[in-house]
């Protein structure tokens, strides 16, 4: 046995079934070892898009995605993907080659110090020194990995110590670990404050989305029956209860939703993770926000709450409801609010405009998906509408980034989740400048054989900057560009591609893709003149 080959079995006795990458010299005793072992490599075209995908993976299972790189150019080609799962708190394990540590017979060919690199980028980031080290590593790796906060760790196989032959080191067997649930002294005090409130609203955020929260969340809200939004990332977290469901806050301030929460005077912020954009800003004279995380709260110029309870958030909030069920006199006080906030929200989907509107395209795409169909965005203009417009009913069926906000990982996030869901649609949502930056993977699904429809939004520019700097007052400048014929492109891919001619050709031509299995593009081109027209126009009227 050799280092490479110790490390490989320590990963089995992690449960790890695929390892997303693309391999160097440095990684061959790494590759060999993966060929004998029960671990599928799965090549992509970029790095980039490996680390993406292993963020999926964690991101959708709770279990750490792996990816594999070589050194160097390799390895800095992940550190897009390390940001996204560390700002997404996406459980992920990346490993990289790097030349011998014991003789360095190329100098420093290609030597970048990547452990540093990826130090400010990960919970955890070693360079590997002998193969005795590998068991306690690879545990500790994946345990920092997964445990709350989740995120992306960082192991380098220099290619010495992958080739040096070891003894069978005892492997360390993952045990499961509760977490602790809320002090008592912490739930007596959330239970008075949530009893006295008057106009109270619960908030879901980035971390109510963790994949095994969804039950005891639902249960809670169900039991409450306390309306709710949530950000653009607590998205879904909630199944069933719509009828408690007041909006999505896409935007920080002014949007139809901020209705509620501007008249709330308690805010149950649940899961809420200030990487992402702010769905509401504190001020002085605002609701009183509790905060309710698997961890304390981040305080922020816009986010300082003034109770936490903190603990395992599924079983705390049991404990919550269990207390409160049935006592809320006020609960529903701002239901009222829900139908009128809906209503803007629903206007205009159906309208027949051609180049698309971003509502249709939302509406089309909403009548295209069944419920558990999965939504992967990019990141563009796009997302606003989706977040603000799309209604989900299943955890985890739009996923998009609201931390990082790369461009670059609709298409490599849809890819894995069409690997873990062959049997659900999948649909990648992406612009016409973020999907350019990925389009490389379009191999890799086919490779892969795998079920998947991309749709192109089609604006010959990087809209959102586009529409950030007419907004802000500045001439149109430098933001627009020109494509390739995107339905050539997908035939040259050997795959099919439609572009979508008229204002109701979208839905038929999405059912069509579906209906038709593989990978499909559909490009559909898109008028963001209703950015201004409602995101700012309508909205700065709707605020005064
Ligand atoms: C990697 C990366 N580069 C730049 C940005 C800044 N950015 C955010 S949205 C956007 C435009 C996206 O254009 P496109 O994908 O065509 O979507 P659109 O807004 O036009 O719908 C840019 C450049 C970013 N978020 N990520
Ligand atoms: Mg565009």
């Amino acid at each position: 046995m050799n280092g490479a080959e110790l490390l490989v079995s320590a990963l089995e006795n992690e449960g790890v079934t695929e390892i997303f990458g693309l391999p160097g010299e440095e990684n061959l005793a790494m590759v060999e070892a993966l060929r004998r072992s029960s671990i599928e490599l799965v090549v992509t075209r970029h790095e980039q898009a490996a680390a993406f995908m292993a963020a999926t993976h964690g991101r959708l299972t709770g279990r750490p995605g792996v990816c594999l790189a070589t050194l160097g150019p390799g390895a800095l080609n992940l550190t897009t993907g390390a940001a996204y799962a560390l700002l997404g708190a996406m459980p992920m394990v990346m490993i990289t080659g790097q030349k011998g540590v014991l003789s360095r017979k190329q100098a420093r060919f290609q030597v970048v110090d990547i452990v540093a690199t990826m130090t400010p980028l990960t919970k955890m980031a070693r360079q590997i020194i002998s193969p005795a080290t590998i068991p306690a590593l690879v545990r500790e790796a994946f345990r920092m990995a997964q445990q709350e906060r989740p995120g992306p760790v960082h192991l380098e196989l220099p290619e010495d110590i992958a080739a040096e032959p070891t003894q069978d080191i005892p492997l360390i067997s993952p045990h499961p670990i509760e977490m602790p649930i809320a002090h008592p002294a912490a739930l007596d005090r959330a239970t008075a404050m949530i009893s006295t409130a008057e106009r109270p609203l619960i908030m879901l955020g980035a971390a109510a989305n963790r994949p095994r929260l969804s039950d005891a969340l639902s249960d809670f809200v169900r039991r409450l029956q306390i309306p709710f939004f949530n950000t653009q990332m607590g998205k879904g977290s909630v199944a069933g209860g719509s009828e408690l469901y007041m909006g999505t806050a896409a935007l920080s301030e002014r949007d139809y939703v901020h209705d509620a929460i501007d008249r709330a005077d308690l805010i149950i912020a649940i899961g809420h993770d200030t990487v992402e954009k702010p769905p509401f800003f504190m001020g002085p004279n605002g609701p009183t926000v509790l905060h309710v995380g698997y961890l304390p709260a981040t305080v922020e110029e816009v986010f300082f709450p003034h109770v936490e309870l903190i603990g395992d958030v599924g079983p705390s909030l049991q404990l919550l409801g269990q207390r409160l069920e049935g006592k809320l006199p006020n609960a529903g006080a701002l239901l009222p609010l829900r139908e009128g906030i809906l209503a803007h929200i629903a206007a205009r989907a159906e309208e027949s405009r051609y180049p698309l509107t971003p509502q249709r395209i939302v509406h089309d795409v909403r009548q295209a998906m069944p419920e558990d169909g999965i939504v992967c965005l990019d990141n563009g203009m796009y997302k606003i509408w989706f977040a603000r417009n799309y209604r989900t009913h299943i955890a985890n069926t739009l996923l998009l980034d609201n931390a990082l906000a790369t461009m670059g990982a609709g298409l490599p996030s849809a890819i894995m989740a069409a690997m873990l869901h062959p049997d659900r649609r999948v649909l990648a949502v992406c612009g016409d400048g973020g999907f350019i930056m990925n389009a490389q993977e379009l191999e890799t699904a086919h490779r892969l054989q795998l079920s998947l429809v991309v749709l192109i939004l089609e604006d010959n520019a990087f809209g959102m900057i586009r529409w950030k700097q007419e907004a802000d007052g500045y001439p149109d400048f430098g933001m627009t560009f020109g494509n390739p014929d995107f339905v050539t492109f997908a035939k040259a891919h050997h795959m099919e591609g439609s572009r979508v001619e008229n204002a109701d050709g979208l839905a038929p031509a999405l059912e069509a893709a579906f209906a038709g299995g593989g990978v499909h593009i559909v490009v559909a081109p898109v008028d963001y003149s209703e950015n201004r027209r409602v995101l700012i126009d309508e909205l700065s009227a709707h605020a005064v």
